[in-house]
């Protein structure tokens, strides 16, 4: 193992964990609680899923994709103690704004949360002439503001960079079409203020195998000496339609449209039958991490199958040596 990784991250002492199961030796592995989130956490809503997840005050906050029972996409703002066990709002986060043409709610979905200098930021896949880049922040996951959409449609899986770059706040997303997108790749952009975006740049586009037809970033990227760790899901077109997986890459520091390592083969892929049964089969989906850095401890939330919300697990050290070792 490489000794001297660092993990530019803070100690999280109670992370949701539990150890690599004996006789396993996947770099990630699965909670034996899995699914840690289903329907019955809300009343009338038909999935929980592709939710995101960070510490708050003594225990943790989250942004959840929840479908109702219309099957109208929003996202629920929650709260847990351990990160397990979650109490989530039954009514979909309101936001407040100052442009009635940007805050009128049509559809959310898809959130990631991230903690930013002062306030947690969330941007998720909202609809607007079809779907784009959603903004918003809070400060306490009761009062949410909506800003000014990152980009034109259509676009999907808005992920910021948990500090600035070059002095610029920094968002990856992948450019798509309205419908269910059989092409996708990753970008990334700049912005001097969190409302205006440019300075786009490519990062990834699909390669063989697991990421065949579309990538997108997951969780929020991860501050590491060796460069930014990034999960990422990508999709296969099988016989029987698109199969998510996900991997990891390493992004350059301080210029992170470029790809130092990417993973041939995947990280999880959809193979328990909360993964392989569901409104969608197939399916792994993550969205947030939480990372203990004195341990290298990450804890990754996914989607199973469009349906419920999954906890794995993983040693960053380990992770990233297996990432430089299975490169392309
Ligand atoms: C993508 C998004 C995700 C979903 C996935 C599989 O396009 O809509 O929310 O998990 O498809 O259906």
């Amino acid at each position: 193992m490489t000794p001297s990784i660092q993990i530019i991250s803070s100690a999280l002492e109670n992370i949701p964990w539990e150890e690599r199961p004996t006789g396993s030796d996947e770099v990630v592995w699965r909670s034996g609680r899995n699914p840690i989130i289903t329907r019955d956490a809300v009343a009338r809503v038909n999935s929980i899923f592709n939710s995101a997840v960070v510490p708050y005050q003594d225990g943790f906050a989250g942004v959840f994709r929840c479908d109702n029972n219309a099957r109208e996409m929003q996202i629920h703002a929650g709260k847990s103690p351990d990160g397990l066990t979650w109490d989530i709002n039954s009514q979909r986060i309101q936001f407040k704004y100052d442009d009635e043409e940007i805050g009128r709610h049509v559809y959310g979905y898809d959130p990631r949360v991230c903690w930013l200098e002062d306030r947690f930021y969330v941007t998720w896949c909202n609809g607007y002439h079809g779907p784009t880049i959603g903004v918003g922040y809070t400060y306490d996951f009761v009062d949410f503001y909506q800003m000014e959409n990152a980009f034109l449609p259509f676009n999907r899986n808005g992920v910021l960079f948990p500090r600035r770059i070059g002095g610029k706040y920094a968002m990856l997303s992948r450019p798509s079409d309205n419908g269910h997108t059989p092409f996708g790749e990753i970008y990334y952009s700049e912005s001097p203020d969190m409302v205006h975006w440019g300075h786009h740049r490519h990062v990834m586009a699909p390669r063989d195998g697991w990421q065949s037809t579309k990538i997108g970033a997951g969780p929020i990227p991860i501050e590491t000496s060796e460069g930014w760790l990034l999960l990422y899901h990508g999709v296969l077109t099988s016989c029987n339609g698109f199969v998510y997986s996900f991997g990891a890459a390493l992004l350059d520091l301080e210029q992170p449209w470029k790809v130092l390592y990417r993973t041939r083969p995947y990280l999880l892929h959809p193979r328990e039958i909360y993964e392989n049964v569901g409104d969608v089969p197939n399916v792994v989906f993550p969205c947030a991490a939480l990372v203990d850095a004195p341990t290298g401890r990450m804890a990754i939330y996914y989607g199973g199958a469009d349906t419920v919300t999954c906890l794995a697990y993983t040693y960053i050290p380990e992770l990233i040596d297996y990432l430089k070792l299975n490169s392309y």
